[in-house]
């Protein structure tokens, strides 16, 4: 659809206020929510190959990421429509040294449609704030997002503070993260794994008994 390419296209540009402009009038022409998302998730895996390639530098990234944030601000309230509020709680963050958040942001938006009450960490979290806000607030599960293969081995950190204070099998973990894999997942002792945001909603509905 020529709408969708067009802000896929304004996102790989860095366009934030076009993608602003672009993503309000697509909502207002009827276009859903997961559509425009996945033309956002096109562009900015474009980008990434772009950036991998040398053929953009890092300042185009951000804006990239910029524009990708602007569109989240609208379709967030409709992503998650159909959360219940006042759900379990999920604590959630990028794990320390890693600033990308926009996969983690997802994942929480996915959560609170599944009717979670999510607590946004933000990114670059230390393994103490995570294990002491879900202690803190009673959450069953905390999720770790990583992008950098050389901060995915900071979840472990996390899995490994539960464990010292007693905490395994209480508090579960979930992690994700474009390096993340099933198999590392399982290396670390986390409980679960997903591979995107959609999935790793199912998936921590189905770590707890009742959700
Ligand atoms: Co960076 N970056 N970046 N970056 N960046 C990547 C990740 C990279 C793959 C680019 C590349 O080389 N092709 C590469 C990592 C290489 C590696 O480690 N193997 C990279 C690099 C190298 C870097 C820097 C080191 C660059 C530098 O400084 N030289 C630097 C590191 C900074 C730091 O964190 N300390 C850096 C910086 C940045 C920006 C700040 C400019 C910006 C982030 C802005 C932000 O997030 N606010 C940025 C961006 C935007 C990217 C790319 C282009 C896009 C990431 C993204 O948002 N994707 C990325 C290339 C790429 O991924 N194609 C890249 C869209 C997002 C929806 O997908 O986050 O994968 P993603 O989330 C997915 C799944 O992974 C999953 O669900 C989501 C989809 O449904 N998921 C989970 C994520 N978390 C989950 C948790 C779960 C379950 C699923 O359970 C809890």
């Amino acid at each position: 659809m020529e709408t969708l390419n067009h802000l896929s296209r304004l996102l790989q540009e860095g366009d934030d206020s076009g993608v602003d402009a672009l993503t309000r009038e697509a909502i207002a022409s009827g276009i859903p929510a997961e559509d425009i998302l996945r033309a956002l998730l096109a562009g900015m895996a474009v980008v990434g190959e772009r950036f991998k390639e040398h053929e953009i530098f890092l300042p185009d990234v951000l804006l990239a990421a910029r524009a990708m944030h602007a569109a989240m601000g609208h379709i967030k309230p409709l992503l998650i429509a159909q959360g219940v509020p006042g759900g379990t709680k999920v604590v959630i963050g990028t794990v320390s040294g890693d600033l990308h958040d926009i996969g983690k942001n997802l994942v929480g938006i996915m959560l609170q449609g599944a009717g979670f009450e999510v607590l946004d960490l933000g990114s670059d979290v230390p393994p103490e704030r995570f294990v002491d806000t879900a202690v803190a607030a009673g959450a069953p599960v905390i999720a770790l997002s990583a992008l950098l293969t050389t901060t995915m081995v900071r979840m472990r950190e996390v899995v490994d503070m539960l464990a010292q204070r007693g905490l395994r099998g209480r508090i579960l973990t979930i992690v994700g993260g474009a390096p993340v894999t099933e198999t590392f997942a399982r290396e670390i002792g986390a409980d679960a794994y997903a591979f995107d945001a959609t999935s790793a909603a199912a998936r921590v509905r189905a770590l707890l008994p009742v959700a």
